[in-house]
């Protein structure tokens, strides 16, 4: 096969093209889990008998092991994408699902209620307050996010509904799964301040560095051990 000259600059620039992108995706991943570690000391726990005492025997305390939903973002490095997909939390068996959702700024979040009973979907956070007002299933309101933070959201009619949106600076976040280990892929090589999230917990800061093409772990443990000491 004859190639002419013109073949060969198109050949040049998609070569040219092809090292760009390589170079481009200079990016690896951040793995590793997340634990939480409640009170230990008999001190902590104990209450001196207390708990079996009329008065207190109905407290509940938190089950460190059943904590779900812990967030794990890279903080700065800003580089919101051009119109990220929307999300949905679904009002269900009067319960918001899910329960906690981060995003990146700039992403709408569609309210659809599977429910038969009215709700009424509403913020009084500081940087995003709104009121979608009674609806079942003839609308599904939508909420643009785009000043980052926690945004506290509730149902004004059912007092157990509440969910959690944390608006986040860029895309490299995760959720960590049922076995509390998280994955947040394609991040640019360099080095930043990881935080690891849960919403009845202190959180915490590591720095970690991102290797290209390899991946850096992190193992967080979450717990009263970050509170303020008196
Ligand atoms: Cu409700």
């Amino acid at each position: 096969m004859r190639c002419n000259h013109r073949d060969v600059k198109r050949f040049l620039f998609g070569a040219v093209l092809a090292l760009l992108s390589v170079a481009g995706s200079r990016a690896g991943s951040i793995s590793g889990t997340v634990s939480a570690q409640g009170p230990t000391t008999p001190a902590e726990t104990g209450g001196g008998g207390a708990y079996t005492s009329r008065r207190y025997k109905f407290v509940e305390k938190i089950d460190y092991e059943a904590l779900t939903d812990f967030v794990i973002n890279v903080e700065g490095l800003v580089a919101p994408p051009a119109g990220p997909a929307p999300r949905i939390i679904v009002q269900k068996d009067a319960t918001f699902e899910p329960h906690v959702l981060p995003i990146v700024v700039g992403t709408t979040v569609r309210w659809p209620n599977e429910d038969d009973i009215f709700h009424n979907v509403f913020s009084m956070t500081e940087t995003q307050d709104f009121n979608l007002g009674f609806y079942k299933k003839e609308k599904v309101p939508e909420v643009l996010f785009d000043k980052l933070g926690r945004v506290d959201v509730f149902c004004a009619i059912h007092t157990n509904m509440h969910c959690i949106i944390l608006v986040l600076p860029n895309p490299y976040f995760a959720v960590a799964d049922s076995r509390r280990h998280f994955v947040i892929k394609d991040v640019p090589a360099g080095t930043y301040r990881l935080r690891a999230w849960q919403e009845r917990l202190p959180p915490q800061v590591r720095e970690i560095t991102v290797k290209a093409d390899g991946d850096s772990h992190v193992d967080f443990v979450l717990g009263v051990a970050e509170l303020p000491k008196l």
